[in-house]
């Protein structure tokens, strides 16, 4: 079971390294992406998101003839596909990106081929996409759930990849193998010890499914334990920082961190895939995603109940990534809150964001983008929305005159 060429659809934050890691084993790797922009990038040698140290293995590996991106799908002996999976309305899982590549790959398979869903994706994706497949190729035999070989092995093999720590963890992480048959599982497990020193872990593809959702569920119900804390001890003033410090000093208690809301794509985004499949039993995991949802609301009422205390307040807003030193500001709290405070005021908020240089679309025009001292200087309220490492560099004299509304605890 030899893979020499690996395509991967969708090249962004997940698929882009994931294609440089199969590069950089030498693999022939064909990335495919429906951005132009993106592929372009790419073929230069350089990226279109931040992620550490994967502008030199994207480089290396263009450079080496290793990978070369197309916006066309072309034959190959292995497809990851890691498109988006967002919720439409209602909170229901949207598996468009994920029927529009498996369409797109359909007519490019050959016998023999791999079929890998790396997309976090409610339970019964998989077999949704090699039903997908399977129309469009009624010349080839795809997986039954339980059934005997096939020309085309299918799989799930959830992404866990912690932004930031990418790079590493893509290679380090254990990994889950969902194959639709055992087969399908080996072939898999095949292609990811390419690069993976992590085990890979075989199940069946529903498992892997819910096992991923499992994973983002479990962290948003802790991280809303601790925003619901942030809350109650506001109320009855105690300092949640240094109780959540004292709390966890016992062998058996490990509490998160309260934050502004929980953002990005995934935490945000899964575990309402697992209230989908089972509304009425998904009772604590709902609750954490409202808690958790609820929580840019309280940071903008308590802004608002700051900024009465001015005629004309200036207000500097730190940070608009979803978290500590990324750029990226997809799902963010921080652009919420921001948006929010500039929808209800003319003028007065000054944005600080290292990582970018030019402001979302949603807040041009409305919001000023400054340096970190300038911003400070003229500010009379300071709200610190990402603890960039910036800001944690930041002397607490110069905001000695200010109010501060420190979100994240930096400054506790
Ligand atoms: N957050 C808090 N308090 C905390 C921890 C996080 O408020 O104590 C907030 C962050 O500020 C951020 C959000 O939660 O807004 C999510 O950040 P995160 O670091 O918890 O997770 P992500 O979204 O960057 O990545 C997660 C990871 N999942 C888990 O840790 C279980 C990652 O391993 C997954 O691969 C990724 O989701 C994904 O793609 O699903």
């Amino acid at each position: 079971m030899e893979f020499e060429t690996i395509s991967v659809i969708g090249l962004g934050y997940i698929g882009l390294p994931t294609a440089a890691a199969f590069a950089a084993r030498r693999k022939k790797v064909i990335g495919v992406d429906v951005n132009q922009h993106a592929v372009d990038t790419i073929n230069r040698g350089e990226i279109h998101i931040v992620e550490p140290e994967l502008d030199m293995l994207v480089h290396a590996a263009v450079t080496q003839g290793h990978l070369k991106a197309t916006t066309t799908p072309q034959a190959a002996d292995a497809f990851l596909i890691a498109v988006p999976t967002p919720f439409s309305d209602g909170f229901k899982p949207d598996l468009s990106y994920i029927e529009a590549a498996s369409r797109t790959v359909a007519p490019v398979l050959k016998k023999g081929d791999l079929v890998v869903l790396e997309s976090t994706s409610p339970v019964g994706a998989t077999e949704q996409m090699a039903a997908w497949m399977a129309e469009m190729r009624p010349d080839l035999s795809f997986p039954q759930q339980r059934g005997e070989a096939s020309d085309i092995r299918v799989a799930h093999c959830p992404e866990r990849v912690l932004p930031g720590h990418v790079i590493r963890e893509l290679v380090e992480n254990d990994r889950i193998i969902g194959g639709m048959t055992p087969r399908c599982s080996d072939a898999a497990r095949t292609l990811y010890q390419t690069f993976v020193t992590g085990e890979c872990v075989i199940t069946d593809a529903r498992t892997a499914e819910m096992c991923k959702l499992t994973e983002n569920a479990s962290r948003d119900v802790g991280i809303a334990f601790a925003n619901e804390l942030s809350l109650i001890c506001d109320r009855i003033d105690i300092n949640v920082w240094e109780l959540i410090k004292l709390a966890n000093r016992h062998p058996r208690v490990n509490i998160l961190q309260p934050g502004p809301g929980v953002g990005g794509h995934c935490i945000a985004v899964d575990p309402w895939f697992i209230v989908d499949s089972a509304p009425d039993e998904a009772r604590l995991i709902r609750t954490a995603r409202v808690v958790n949802d609820s929580k840019p609301h309280w940071v903008i009422e308590r802004v608002e109940r700051a900024a009465k205390r001015f005629k004309e307040p200036v207000i500097a807003c730190l940070g608009l990534a979803f978290k500590a030193n990324i750029d990226d500001l997809r799902e963010s709290p921080a652009v919420e809150i921001v948006a929010a405070l500039a929808d209800k005021r003319s003028a007065g908020i000054v944005v600080v964001e290292p990582n970018i240089s030019e402001l979302p679309e949603k807040l041009r025009g409305k919001v000023e983008l400054r340096d970190l001292a300038n911003a400070i200087s003229v500010a009379d309220i300071v709200v610190l929305l990402v603890e960039h490492r910036e800001f944690k560099g930041l002397d607490s004299n110069r905001l000695q005159s200010k109010v501060l509304i420190d979100t994240r605890g930096v400054f506790a």
